[in-house]
């Protein structure tokens, strides 16, 4: 058995069944590989940023990483945006990086350059492997790293000729432990906390955000009096009926510091010490109002849940079904506004939609008229570096196969990854992608504002986008996806309607 082939079974043998490839010279091993090991299915992305993105959506609905594979420095520089995004979103991945032979490397071919350089700032483990015999017990490793709380990346650079000697062994995976446990004492302390008489709130992400860590959080609320609310970014947030509704955190640091300024004591559970996203000129730069005491009931890397649970049992709260939210609400018409919008989805969404929201400035508000749609997760954009949505998507369509997801899109973030919709087509995904069209940079009009700069001329020019406008439709064609244009709700919920009840992917430009 050659290297390629060891990997790729202990790969297998590890529970990794999905791969997001774009492979190149060094990689062909790998490739060929496929071809003898059945079992793999490997979708190819016609760009690296795209197998990353997709390989984050595919672990947040899965729970379980995927692999990517990734053609040298360069293909792995392209990967590491949607990397980013994903280590925020806690999402477990296995990045193959193919290279030159260990023997050809010191002759600085034009492909070469620093790898693990590279790799660190976006991965939680790197590693060269060194020769054949010892690729697949590098890859057990690298797949261990990935599965340890609370998800991880590992990377894991294979030169060619440990691919293509003799000698490969497949290795079995150990499967790390449990997440560490919040000991009892500790949670005692939240426990007495939430028994005073004081303004508290626990700031939720995470595992918390999913059940049964929703239902015992909003548990321990009732019971308490404390106020819920959730990061401002999430990896993946069940919401809908028969969940617990938790408003995000607001957009912009003074709404931000608004909706925690009665707080005197912020509970962190699995969630971070909330910090602005930039410094702005003589602003605060953490959210924590004056005065507020900052607690932690569980930390990203601790078991979240159990925490919940343990604090819910000193509390005597027990988690009850959600009362019936009332009747679906009814499809809007008038004007294309974000809350109309929002309405409209959750009116049309079917059962267990999967919503990724790179909405950027026109969503902020989606989420508040979304709580009484059917049951549905939602994804969101976790690092702030745009291009993710439509990966995110692609990802997340071959993770819960079944499910429709709705990708709100914004149009400027849409064209950093664009190509994600080849893959939708080639694989029959069933995505539809909403671009919201504003033709412009519209977030960063308000950021030139909130840093104090004065916009001019050129200024401006640097965040509009609409000359030449772009074509959302041809450039969906151009890669196999049906795709129309929707001037108002009347249109937008008609062919909301007709790609939900079709199977493969579609794109609905909207024209705002
Ligand atoms: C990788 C990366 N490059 C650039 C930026 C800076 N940036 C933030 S928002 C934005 C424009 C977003 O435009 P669009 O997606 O159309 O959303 P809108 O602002 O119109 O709501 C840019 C360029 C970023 N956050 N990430």
């Amino acid at each position: 058995m050659n290297g390629a082939e060891s990997l790729l079974r202990t790969l297998l043998a590890g529970g990794i069944d999905t791969c997001f490839a774009n492979p190149g010279t060094s990689e062909m091993h790998f490739v060929s590989a496929l071809d003898r090991v059945p079992g793999m299915r490997a979708v190819l992305c016609l760009f690296e940023g795209v197998a990353s993105g997709a390989a984050d959506g595919y672990a947040r609905m899965k729970g379980r990483p995927a692999a990517t594979l990734l053609h040298c420095g360069p293909g792995l520089g392209y990967a590491v945006t949607n990397l980013h995004n994903a280590r925020r979103a806690a999402s477990p991945i296995v990045n193959i990086v193919g290279d030159h032979a260990t023997y050809h490397r010191p002759l600085d071919p034009p492909l070469a350059s620093d790898i693990e350089g590279l790799a660190r700032p976006f991965s939680h483990w790197v590693h060269t492997a060194k020769s054949a015999v010892t690729l697949g017990s590098d890859a057990a490793a690298a797949i261990e790293c990935a599965l340890s709380a609370p998800g991880r990346i590992a990377t894991l650079i294979a030169p060619s000729d440990t691919a293509w000697d003799e000698g490969g062994e497949v290795c079995a995976v150990t499967p790390p432990g449990a997440p560490a446990r919040v000991g009892v004492d500790h949670v005692e302390v939240i426990a007495t906390l939430l028994r005073k008489d004081e303004p508290t709130t626990l700031l939720l992400t995470g595992a918390a955000l999913r059940e049964p860590g929703l239902a015992m959080a909003k548990a321990i609320a009732e019971v308490s009096g404390c106020n819920l609310i959730a990061e401002f970014t999430n990896g993946r947030f069940q919401r809908g009926r028969g969940h617990a509704q938790v408003a995000r955190m607001p957009w912009g640091l003074d709404h931000a510091r608004a909706a925690l300024a009665e707080t005197r004591h912020l509970v962190l559970v699995g969630a971070r010490d909330p910090v602005a996203f930039f410094a702005f000129p003589g602003k605060p730069r953490k959210l924590l109002p004056d005065g507020c005491y900052l607690h932690v009931l569980a930390k990203p890397d601790e078991d979240v849940v159990e925490a919940l649970a343990t604090l819910a049992d000193a509390l005597g709260a027990t988690p009850k079904p959600e009362p019936d939210a009332g009747p679906r609400p009814d499809v809007p018409t008038g004007p294309t506004t974000t809350e109309s919008v929002a309405r409209l989805i959750a009116a049309l969404m079917p059962e267990q939609a999967i919503i990724v929201d790179e909405s950027v400035s026109f969503g902020r508000g989606l989420f508040a008229a979304t709580g009484g749609a059917p049951p549905h997760d939602w994804l969101h954009q976790t690092g702030g570096a745009i291009g993710a949505g439509m990966p995110l998507a692609t990802g997340a369509a071959i993770g819960a196969p079944g499910r429709r997801v709705i990708n709100i899109q914004a149009d400027g973030s849409a064209m950093y990854t664009p190509q994600a919709l080849w893959t939708q087509a080639h694989e029959r995904l069933d995505v539809t992608t909403i671009i919201i069209a504003n033709r412009k940079y519209a977030v960063l009009l308000g950021e030139l504002a909130s840093v104090g700069a004065n916009p001019g001329r050129h200024s401006l020019e640097m965040m509009d986008i609409g000359n030449p406008a772009l074509d959302f439709i041809k450039l969906a064609e151009t890669m196999g996806v049906e795709a129309a244009r929707a001037g108002t709700l009347v249109e937008l919920a008609d062919l909301l309607r007709t790609s939900c009840s079709k199977s493969g992917p579609f794109l609905i430009e909207l024209v705002v």
